[in-house]
């Protein structure tokens, strides 16, 4: 039976036993890292969220299972294709509403921000799922180095156009090139972060090398991949799954288990490497941090 949208249900009514283990055991958890923090281990730092038993992926599993439509519709031809996306050199425009829009070169974009080490859950809307130690800075730090103006409301991301090398690009899956979108509270928000590395290595081709957005709490493709363009826009901007299939692809795409894909519920997920399946967590486990921005939304409308 397909779970439908109750506005009177709240988060307690979803997995209450299973969240309230999962808060207990972050908090010892979050007890452990203050301790190694202060014996000089540097543990890995799972910002925010409650967790589930936060392992890591493994790292030939992370690289080997991907969604890159550029690179193959396949979940294996993205590793395969790696080698076709050129990386070197990289730069990517930042423009639209700010003071100063600029194209900066990869290296002088990396120079300014200090790298962090985070855990992060990315689920995707297949029902699948990763946990994966990324290497990034928030997106923040990047926007505000461009003067964002008031009329700013969105941002906009565009991938890489190039159809002579990615073989995706040369048949007409989706409209080229990959778009994404945030609203601007989501895009600065300190979870949002830029990935430029993962498994504390620089990030593999297949994985959206030289650099992709990572949105934690949001359905994978929000997670757009080799990004040459920023754009803040006052208009919500067009984005490739909506655009392809809006009724099965939102906006906001939110983790949300209680608001069912048409074609299959979104209560539960496989963890890549793992047989059993997982309870879904609203906002993928980082209500506590998110759930203010979607506040006096409906959710089952606005998906
Ligand atoms: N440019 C681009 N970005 C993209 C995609 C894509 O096809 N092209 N796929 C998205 C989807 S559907 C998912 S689930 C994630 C997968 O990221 P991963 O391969 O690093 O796990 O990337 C997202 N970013
Ligand atoms: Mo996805």
């Amino acid at each position: 039976m397909p779970f439908r949208w109750n506005p009177e249900l709240t988060m307690q009514d979803i997995t209450p036993e299973e969240y309230f283990l999962e808060r207990r055991r972050f908090i010892k958890q979050a007890a452990l890292v203050g301790a190694g923090a202060v014996l000089g281990l540097n543990p890995l730092t799972a910002l925010g969220g409650e967790s589930q038993d936060d392992t890591a992926t493994p790292y030939e599993k992370a690289t080997h299972y991907n969604n890159f439509y550029e690179l193959g519709t396949g979940k294996d031809e993205p590793a395969a294709n790696a080698d076709k996306l050129l990386i070197s050199p990289w730069s990517v425009i930042i423009d639209g509403a700010v003071t100063r829009p600029g194209k900066v070169s990869l290296e002088e974009l990396l120079k300014p921000h200090a790298i962090e080490e985070r855990v992060y859950r990315l689920r995707c809307v297949e029902t699948w799922s990763m946990v994966i130690p990324w290497q990034g800075f928030p997106l923040r730090d990047l926007l505000r180095r461009f003067d964002p103006q008031g009329n700013a409301k969105y941002v906009a991301f565009e991938t890489l156009l190039d159809p002579q090398h990615l073989p995706g690009q040369t048949r007409k899956i989706l409209d080229w090139p990959y778009r994404e979108g945030l609203r601007m509270d989501e895009a600065m928000h300190p979870l949002t972060i830029i990935a430029t590395g993962m498994y504390g290595r620089s990030l593999p081709n297949q994985n959206g090398a030289p650099l992709r957005l990572v949105v934690p709490w949001k359905y994978g493709f929000k997670s757009i991949k080799s990004i040459i363009r920023i754009t803040l826009t006052e208009q919500q901007p067009v984005t490739s799954w909506n655009q392809m299939a809006p009724e099965e692809y939102g906006f906001y795409a939110n983790v949300n288990p209680l608001v069912p894909h048409p074609r299959w519920d979104q209560e539960s997920e496989r963890r890549i490497g793992e047989f059993r399946r997982r309870p879904t967590l609203i906002f993928n486990g980082y209500g506590d941090h998110v759930a203010g921005l979607y506040a006096h939304m409906d959710l089952s409308r606005n998906f």
